[in-house]
């Protein structure tokens, strides 16, 4: 089965916590501040790999988490910084916030890489809060947590062909026959539910990437039918070879059908009305084909748009339109619509106009703080120290909370929650 988007959830690493020590002196019961700063998390990174062409590593691992930076050591040893997690993903990747649906990253060339989830960074350890006041300090940071999110891991189909065309006219069994790719075939509509992939060399050894598309009908721009998994991957393919019922053997008009298929594309994305097309007239074999193919030619009225006719059953007319396909795609540019530019990365954290905390209340009375800035802030505080907890307390105060609580009506003894903490509110 091709798997073309998948939902993961990634993790950077968090980032080491600083350490509280003190040189040891004979005789001196606190030396200096030894304790060193912890090291940063791991980023999960996706970098591309151009051998892959599908998601289906993802089927079987759904979490990636980067590694945890080291603590601070003694004697102001720096922890270790984690290394990155690499991800391998094939061309044509798109990786999405699953929260936002923002695009996080699109990634299509070889060795590409992007960031996806950043490790936090390491806490610092007391050595770094000496001050000639505070010679001693017992102060160190907690790591910050790594960013985490789910994110929608999207292969859009790089495929360079995409056979279009109502349902049973034959698209999955042309697919089958030209490549090693083995598509349910039915003559029941629908068969094709999601596009198979395959690959196919001409006889000069050119080769270029078929999909079969899941058949369309009349409203399919509107999600008609199967219309509109269809059309999300047929946007990429730089040729279309629309495949024709010559047989007329379910009682449709094959050109009724030429002009419906190609109205649904246009009505769908205006650019695909210029897409480069291959007119193919499939199941030749079958005795009423040779007359509805003249009529065809008729109502079609161009003599300049070639028709390939085939048959997928007697394999007649298959060398020519594999050569003629090949031929078109050599004139076609690889990359016919460049890719939107995207920032190699979203940030995360609070836009900076965001307030750094906002207070509501709980049921008993309590005054609630919360908000990205001061809710990290306390995740960083150390709360095993009293010099941490004083320093918490200063930066809040800076921050203006006892200000903002006081206008919110706190009174001396009231009762503020942030996160798991309870404090009293002091005047
Ligand atoms: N006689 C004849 N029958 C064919 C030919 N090509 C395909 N068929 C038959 O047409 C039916 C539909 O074929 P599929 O390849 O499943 O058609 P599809 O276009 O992929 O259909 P959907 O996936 O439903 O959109 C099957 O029963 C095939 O055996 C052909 O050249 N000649
Ligand atoms: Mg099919």
């Amino acid at each position: 089965m091709f798997v073309d988007q998948v939902k993961v959830f990634v993790k950077g690493g968090d980032g080491g916590n600083g350490l509280v020590a003190y040189r040891r002196e004979k005789f001196v019961p606190r030396g200096g501040p030894a304790g060193g700063d912890g090291g940063n998390g791991g980023d999960v990174i996706f970098e591309v790999d151009e051998g892959l062409n599908t998601l289906m590593d993802f089927r079987y691992q759904h979490h990636f988490k980067a590694a945890k930076g080291e603590n601070g050591m003694n004697q102001k040893q720096h922890g270790k910084n984690a290394d990155p997690l690499v991800v391998s993903v094939p061309p044509g990747t798109t990786v999405k916030d699953a929260a936002t649906d923002k695009v996080i990253a699109d990634l299509t060339d070889h060795k590409q890489r992007a960031v996806i989830a950043k490790g936090g960074r390491g806490g610092r350890g007391n050595a770094r809060f000496a001050t000639a006041r505070n010679p001693a300090p017992e102060i160190a940071e907690n790591g910050e947590p790594g960013d985490e999110l789910d994110v929608v891991v999207e292969l859009k189909l790089l495929a360079d062909v995409g056979l279009v065309g109502f349902p049973s006219v034959g698209k999955s069994t042309f697919l089958s026959v030209v490549t090693a790719a083995k598509p349910k075939i039915a003559d029941y509509h629908f068969t094709t539910l999601s596009p198979n992939l395959g690959v196919v060399e001409s006889q000069d050894h050119r080769s270029f990437v078929m999909a079969d598309l899941p058949g369309l009908i009349e409203g399919a721009h509107e999600g008609v039918g199967l219309g509109h998994q269809f059309l999300r991957h047929v946007e990429r393919t730089r040729l279309l070879l629309h495949v024709i019922d010559m047989s007329g053997m379910e009682g449709r008009d094959p050109y009724e059908d030429y002009v419906t298929i190609n109205n649904e594309l246009s009505s769908y994305d205006q650019r695909l009305e210029n897409r480069p097309q291959i007119i193919v007239a499939n199941k030749m074999d079958i005795p009423d084909a040779k007359d509805n193919l003249e009529l065809f030619k008729e109502q079609l009225g161009n003599d300049d748009i070639p028709i390939y006719s085939i048959s997928t059953v007697t394999r007649d007319g298959l060398d020519e339109l594999l050569y003629a396909v090949a031929d078109k795609l050599d004139e076609i540019p690889k990359q016919e619509e460049q890719v939107e530019e995207v920032d190699e990365r979203v940030i995360y954290k609070f836009e900076k106009e965001e307030a750094p905390f906002k207070i509501t209340r709980d049921d008993d009375g309590a005054y609630v703080l919360y908000g990205e800035k001061i809710e990290s802030l306390f995740k960083r505080t150390d709360f095993s120290h009293d010099q941490s907890i004083n320093r918490f307390a200063r930066q809040m105060r800076s921050m203006g909370v006892d200000e903002a609580l006081r206008k919110r009506g706190a009174k001396d003894g009231d009762t503020v929650r942030l996160m798991d903490y309870e404090f009293e509110f002091v005047d």
